[in-house]
């Protein structure tokens, strides 16, 4: 039998922190709650998923091209403070063939001006963002779509 699909989720800086701080802007689930939702949601639908969290960029992009050669069907990136600085990433999620949803817990275009622009997103394959943590079961309904 064929190996099931595969969907990386990948997040950057401080999510590990999620549900602890910040909980107006960010919501009260922490990562591993979204991961379980995920998780659930993925064998329904007979896909694996992948979820990692890290604080350090190049650990992304290590990520981002491991799914390219793990042959995944997608990836979900929540690149948190990255989204909006980091040419690696954009040039990354450039060089490989796999979909890359942007996924986003708050809007950024309704909060501080540098917020408004995402290098990420000027390479994605599409944005999700503002649903709080519906945003990543969103964007991983896309991805099963895709
Ligand atoms: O809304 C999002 O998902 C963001 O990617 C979150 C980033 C922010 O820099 C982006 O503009 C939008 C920040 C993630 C920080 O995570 C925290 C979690 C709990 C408490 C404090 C920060």
């Amino acid at each position: 039998m064929a190996d099931k699909p595969v969907i990386y989720v990948l997040n950057g800086p401080n999510l590990n922190l999620l549900g602890m701080r910040e909980p107006e802007i960010y919501g009260s689930d922490t990562l591993d709650d979204i991961a379980g939702r995920l998780e659930d949601k993925a064998q329904a639908a007979g896909a694996d998923i992948e979820v990692r969290q890290s604080n350090h960029e190049g650990h992304l992009i290590d990520w981002i091209h491991e799914a390219q050669s793990e042959d995944a069907k997608a990836i979900l990136l929540n690149a948190a403070g990255f989204t909006h600085t980091s040419v690696t990433l954009h040039d990354a999620i450039k060089a490989v063939s796999v979909p890359v949803i942007e996924v986003h817990l708050s809007n950024p275009h309704a909060r501080e001006p540098f917020r408004h622009r995402s290098l990420v997103g000027q390479a994605a394959h599409g944005t999700i963002s503002g649903f709080g943590a519906l945003s990543y079961l969103l964007a991983l309904d896309a991805a099963l779509q895709l």
